[in-house]
């Protein structure tokens, strides 16, 4: 087979990006351009500890536990304070907010900008030990005319933001981003030290053949999800069963859903009421990105983005994925009494 000829003319993130503040044309002050360049330096530092952890020993407990009670990893509060110190220097933003800190850091004026960055700095920690995929999840929202940055600022529904991503640990670093115009994936060369568009325009198939839930929660589970999911498992003739993927990071498991297809979900249930997963900094930017790319993410009653934050941790139900294979859920929430 002919060898492919090396491209000379590499599409890298930050150009990417470039081309869409000159698309906007005066409109765009640079600002995001600049902001993302810092969450793209951030993502290679923590990509390098993440690499070399099982070699240095970064892997195991830090000793300390975070808001959320779970005793955090050394890389967890290693890549937090990346992301800190990396967005403060940046200048360009106004207020943090890191699954790893209990409060909000609203940024000094000598060093504010316009933009709030909520994020997850390694989602997924509990697989570090396992070499597991683990990542970083973010959200973009521009502070409200007339603000100065406040707490105020991240507590709105995800539709106003105005761009999220995550970066993927594995075998590649994959950092897969949204700034409103549709879904585009990067993969870092290493060598270069650049993300490069390997992943332009990513679309999430209308249907796939995958659910991705964590079955161990199933004597839980309210009736509607119970009904959804036997409809899949046992499904009339001549339709075939879905497969089965769970991985355990949201990150990995969106990620596959966006490029193959299904659902992805973690429920609320008797025993977590809210479900588990964390509204500002996982849900919002997966269901920011499953929109972009043509899906949809509910809580099975209700729009993801259009949820109103009333504190900066607080958890929603999520299901996202394939647009067909969603709204066959939403049928059985329809039909099928709930005991919630
Ligand atoms: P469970 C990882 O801890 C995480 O926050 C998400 O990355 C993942 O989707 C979920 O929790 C896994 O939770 O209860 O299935 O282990």
């Amino acid at each position: 087979m002919e060898e492919q000829a090396p491209s000379t003319d590499l599409i890298t993130l930050t150009r990417h990006v470039l081309n869409d503040q000159i698309r906007l044309g005066a409109a765009a002050s640079g600002d995001l351009t600049l902001l993302l360049t810092a969450i793209q330096l951030t993502s290679k530092f923590i990509a390098t500890n993440v690499r070399k952890a099982r070699l240095i020993n970064l892997v195991g407990l830090a000793g300390e536990t975070n808001v959320q009670g779970e005793e955090q990893k050394k890389l967890d509060v290693l890549s937090n304070d990346i992301m800190v110190n990396a967005l403060r220097a940046s200048g360009k933003t106004a207020v943090l907010v890191s699954e790893e800190l209990e409060e909000a850091i609203v940024i000094e004026d000598s060093h504010k900008g316009k933009y709030c960055v909520v994020f997850d700095p390694l989602d997924g920690s509990s697989n570090i030990d396992a070499g597991v995929n683990i990542g970083t999840i973010f959200g973009i929202y521009r502070i409200r005319s007339e603000s100065k940055g406040t707490i105020e600022d991240v507590l709105r529904p995800g539709s106003e933001m105005v761009a999220a991503g995550y970066t993927m640990y594995g075998s590649s670093c994959n950092l897969v981003l949204s700034t409103g115009q549709g879904v585009n994936g990067y993969t870092l060369d290493a060598a270069l030290g650049e993300f490069i568009l390997t992943h332009p325009s990513i679309t999430i198939p209308p249907r796939g053949k995958i659910y991705s839930f964590n079955e161990g929660n199933s004597m839980y589970f309210h009736p509607p999800v119970t009904a959804y999911l036997n409809s899949i498992k046992y499904p009339t003739a001549p339709k075939s069963p879905y497969s089965a993927r769970y991985i355990g990071s949201m990150v990995a498991d969106v990620h596959r859903t966006l490029l193959y297809g299904g659902i992805f979900g973690y429920p609320d249930d008797k025993k977590s009421k809210s479900g588990k997963l964390r509204l500002l900094y996982e849900a919002f930017p997966m269901a920011y990105l499953t929109e972009q790319a043509g899906g949809i993410a509910t809580t099975g009653t209700k729009r993801i983005l259009d949820i109103n934050p009333k504190s900066i941790h607080e958890r929603c139900p999520v299901f996202l994925g394939s647009r067909d294979d969603v709204q066959d859920l939403l049928k059985f929430y329809k039909e099928v009494p709930s005991d919630a």
